[in-house]
């Protein structure tokens, strides 16, 4: 099997020189996955990217991943490990742990929770017992399958109770909130978002927690990289606990992150991630985290944060210019939440997400607070700026953004218009190259 190369896919080459040989490499010995590697990079090269929870790494980030730091078993802490060989994971370790205390200025991190649903799940065994009663945002408001949803283990092992929204405003209504607490007594509240396009006010939230003696976790997945540039507030010192995933806002390795400010929940907290529910580390990964992390600590990156932001306004305002009505009217953080009603009374989130990946561009549908459509199908979409700040798109491209939307979702899908939106998009994504 011959492997097609990026240029002669009809884009401009999206891989790095390192990513081109190690493509060349895999092929020599695994055509076929080579040949998805390579389509995949094409794809990203060659595509809009809007999926709010998604961004584009640094070479850097992407080559430590995929090192020979994978090879090796760390069980255990720096200078505490089960396996011999590890001085130079325990440094990388080390560094990471360093950079994200700096990063989130808080006191105590652990790197190695595989991803961020694991790290919710060490701060669930870490401060509660099976059974306790948990306050959280359903996931169908906008909160996370690990906050509480039934399947899931949050759901399983514990009790949930939840808030929700106001209805009008669509908004956290805190003083709801602060109701709810007080007459289901919870042992944690859970603050922080999948899907909530505002400022989060995590002082409320501790006031909250106070008045009914529980713990405060906020879930910062989708914002970490918005806090650790002080383009969101923090949730320090508020939360007793923080969690994220790495790989949103924060551009680093898909993984995840426990935070706090507390010396006895951190140590719990350890021992809940490691023995408790996960065993060796990835320590290729760990790696990709510090250099990300580094990489935060930039100016430049508090720079790309605030054109995040910046970006995410401007393409609000197109869609409201062109009669697309935005959950709570706009945002104030990466992402937003378009409720397609108001354009068109028959578009389903289904149908626009399906279509505009036809043109080239990456969405996923959403549900919006009281949805009538079911999740597979909904009536909204969310939008995020993380990745398209990444190639170097700023405002004015987003309102060529807004408007390939609208000529997508507008004509309905239309074959020929789709066509067209597409090769526009592509010859626009050979102007903006992937990060390299
Ligand atoms: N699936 C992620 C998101 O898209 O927001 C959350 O884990």
């Amino acid at each position: 099997m011959t492997i097609a190369s990026p240029a002669a896919l009809g884009t401009p080459a999206p891989l790095d020189a390192m990513s081109q040989d190690l493509v060349a490499l895999v092929g020599a010995q695994d055509p076929e996955v080579a040949q998805l590697m390579a389509q995949e990079a094409d794809r990203q090269a060659s595509t809009l990217e809007l999926i709010a929870s998604e961004n584009h790494v640094t070479p850097a980030v992407m080559h430590a991943a995929g090192s020979w730091l994978t090879n090796k078993y760390a069980e255990g802490y720096p200078g505490k490990r089960y396996y011999g060989g590890c001085q130079f994971h325990d440094r990388i370790e080390d560094i990471a742990r360093e950079r994200a205390k700096k990063l989130f200025r808080c006191g105590f991190a652990n790197v190695q929770p595989h991803c961020g649903a694991n790290a919710n799940i060490a701060v669930f065994m870490a401060l509660l017992e099976p059974g306790d009663t948990v306050l959280s945002l359903p996931i169908k408001s906008g909160g996370h399958l690990s906050h509480g949803l039934k399947p899931n283990f949050s759901g399983t092992f514990y009790r949930i109770a939840e808030y929700g929204l106001d209805p009008q405003s669509e908004l956290l209504d805190y003083d709801a909130i602060e109701r709810i607490a007080r007459e289901c007594r919870p042992k944690m509240i859970i603050c922080g978002y999948s899907a909530y396009p505002r400022i989060i006010d995590f002082a409320r939230f501790r006031a909250i927690a106070d008045g009914v003696g529980a713990f405060l976790m906020a879930d910062i997945a989708h914002i970490a990289g918005l806090v650790a540039t002080g383009v969101h507030p923090s949730p320090f010192p508020h939360a007793h606990v923080v969690t994220t995933t790495t790989h949103k806002t924060l551009r680093g390795p898909r993984g995840g992150l426990a935070l706090s400010d507390d010396a006895d929940i951190a140590a719990k907290i350890d021992r809940k991630v490691f023995p408790g529910s996960q065993g060796g580390p990835l320590m290729h990964i760990i790696a990709a985290k510090a250099i990300a992390f580094g990489e935060a600590l930039r100016p430049e990156f508090t720079a790309y944060s605030r054109q995040v932001v910046a970006n995410a306004k401007a393409l609000a305002a197109a869609l409201i210019a062109r009669n697309y009505r935005l959950c709570t009217g706009g945002t104030d953080n990466h992402l937003m939440l378009v409720d397609l009603r108001q354009r068109s009374a028959d578009l389903t989130g289904a149908d626009a997400e399906k279509w505009l990946e036809s043109a080239g561009i990456i969405v996923n549908k959403n549900g919006i607070p009281n949805d009538p459509r079911p999740p597979m199908v909904t009536s909204g979409l969310r939008l995020g700026t993380p990745a398209l700040t990444s190639r170097g798109l700023k405002e004015p491209e987003m309102a060529q953004v807004a408007g390939w939307l609208d000529r997508v979702m507008g004509s309905k899908g239309d074959a020929a218009e789709t066509a067209r939106v597409r090769d526009e998009i592509r010859a626009f994504c050979a102007h903006f190259p992937m990060p390299h």
